[in-house]
């Protein structure tokens, strides 16, 4: 049985994994008890797809795969030496590689046949990462393959949090491996420095006030007092992460995902830019990568926000022409950002709409008043 697992940590090596462990296939029981009271609590709003029977599914792997012995735990790293220089939109680190999903389940595949090969018999297996049923993160504390940090996210030794997480469960009798001894102790960098305070207690996050969900997952429209905490993020948010000191000596992947040229080097996005894009030019640009996660939309409110906070004035044109786009939710967050800008013209593209949606009609309202609240700016910054 070790020997078996040896030659597994190191076939899930050379087929690409960073981190390799191995849990029973027992269930999570108290990790489903916490999810389902997160859902209760309301902590998960905004999430219809993560239900109750969803959770408790994933919380236990024989109903995933009937006869299930073992979960082998994977973990691949992200992490790249750039550091965003360029102005623009932020994107976290994630999405600046190409569809994790598939490169990690092409791996995961890799591993099982490879498997295979070797033990010339077939072998009962499924895998998963990010978009199935299984709590991914309580796999991997349960395995040893990292630790829970207060901020949800799990930290590895060597790794630090920039890994993706990935289970193959399987009917092999694997022996397991124990749980780190690991805790954050007295620090609570991630929950000073959340600028939405999203982590509201040590290891609770109210999903709903995460940068990461209101710019991947929200597909209505962003909370008026949200908007300005969400700075210049337009792709989930690193922040947590950035400041972890657990993530200062993280060691970088083996074999690194390909990266998104969609993103650019400088993990930044041209705002004016992706608020121009049609329909076909958006898919074109991000089509194999996590940015279509969000939708066209979805990634244009995010661009007026991110205008609306930077207050770079050369975005007034975009904003202004953005009124007139065809979808009501990136015309309501254009009128917001305008407000924002409060210049000579952002004010006239306002008072000149012709809108008749209600929804963006009270939008253009707020953000005319707003800009009446900024004198000052609109005379000393107006093009
Ligand atoms: C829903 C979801 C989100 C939601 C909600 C996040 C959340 N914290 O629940 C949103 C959209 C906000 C989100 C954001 C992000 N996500 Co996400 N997300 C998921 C998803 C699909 C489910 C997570 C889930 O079940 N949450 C429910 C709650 C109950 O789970 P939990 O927070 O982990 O709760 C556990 C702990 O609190 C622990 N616990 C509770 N009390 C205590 C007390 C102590 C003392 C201890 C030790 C532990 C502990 O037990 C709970 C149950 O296991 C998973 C993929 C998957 N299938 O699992 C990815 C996943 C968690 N996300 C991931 C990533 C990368 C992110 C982002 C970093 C992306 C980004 N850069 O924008 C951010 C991070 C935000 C954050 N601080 O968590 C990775 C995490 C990798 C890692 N190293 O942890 C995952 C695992 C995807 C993957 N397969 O790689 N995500
Ligand atoms: S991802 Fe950003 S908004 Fe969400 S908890 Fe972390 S720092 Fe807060
Ligand atoms: S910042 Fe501190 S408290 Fe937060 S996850 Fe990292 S070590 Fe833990």
């Amino acid at each position: 049985m070790l020997d078996l697992k040896r030659q597994i940590t190191e076939y899930a090596m050379q087929c690409g994994f960073d981190l390799v462990r191995i849990t029973r296939a027992g269930e999570f029981a108290q990790d489903r008890d916490v999810a389902l009271t997160r859902i209760k609590s309301g902590q998960m709003d905004g999430l219809p797809w993560y239900t109750e029977s969803r959770v408790r599914r994933g919380a236990d792997p024989q109903t995933l795969l009937p006869g299930a012995r073992s979960i082998i735990c994977l973990g691949l790293s992200y992490l790249d030496d750039e550091t965003p220089t360029a102005s623009g939109g932020k994107v976290a680190r994630y999405a600046s590689v190409k569809n994790y999903h598939r490169a990690m389940k092409r791996r995961m595949k890799a591993l099982v046949r490879g498997l295979e090969e070797r033990l010339e018999s077939s072998i009962k297996a499924k895998w998963y990462v990010d978009d199935g049923p299984m709590l991914d993160r309580a796999a991997a504390a349960r395995s040893g393959l990292g630790w829970f940090g207060k901020s949800t996210n799990i930290l590895t030794p060597s790794h630090g949090s920039w890994v993706l997480l990935g289970q193959v469960i399987t009917d092999l009798d694997l022996e397991p491996d124990p749980a780190l001894q690991k805790a954050c102790g007295a620090c609570v960098r991630c929950i000073d420095d959340c600028p939405t305070s999203a982590i509201i207690a040590p290891f609770i996050l109210d999903n709903a006030r995460c940068i990461s969900y209101q710019t991947i997952e929200n597909r209505g429209v962003i909370p008026l007092d949200m908007r300005p905490l969400i700075g210049d993020w337009v792709f989930g948010c690193d922040i947590c992460q950035d400041v972890c000191p657990v993530n200062r000596k993280a060691e970088k992947p083996l074999q690194p995902i390909e990266k998104a040229g969609a993103v650019g080097p400088s993990g930044k996005l041209d705002l004016a830019e992706l608020l121009a894009l049609s329909e076909e030019e958006f898919r074109a640009r991000f089509q194999g990568t996590s940015i279509m996660r969000a939708k066209r939309v979805d990634m244009q409110k995010n661009a007026c926000v991110a205008l609306g906070n930077n207050r770079d004035t050369a975005g007034v044109p975009a904003l202004v022409s953005a009124l007139k786009n065809a979808e009501p939710l990136v015309r309501g967050h254009a009128a917001w950002a305008l407000g924002q800008m409060a210049t000579t013209q952002a004010i006239k593209g306002l008072e000149q709409s012709t809108e008749s949606d209600p929804y963006v009609l009270e939008e253009i309202a707020a953000a005319i008043k707003e800009s009446r609240r900024k004198p000052s700016q609109a005379s000393s910054l107006a093009r």
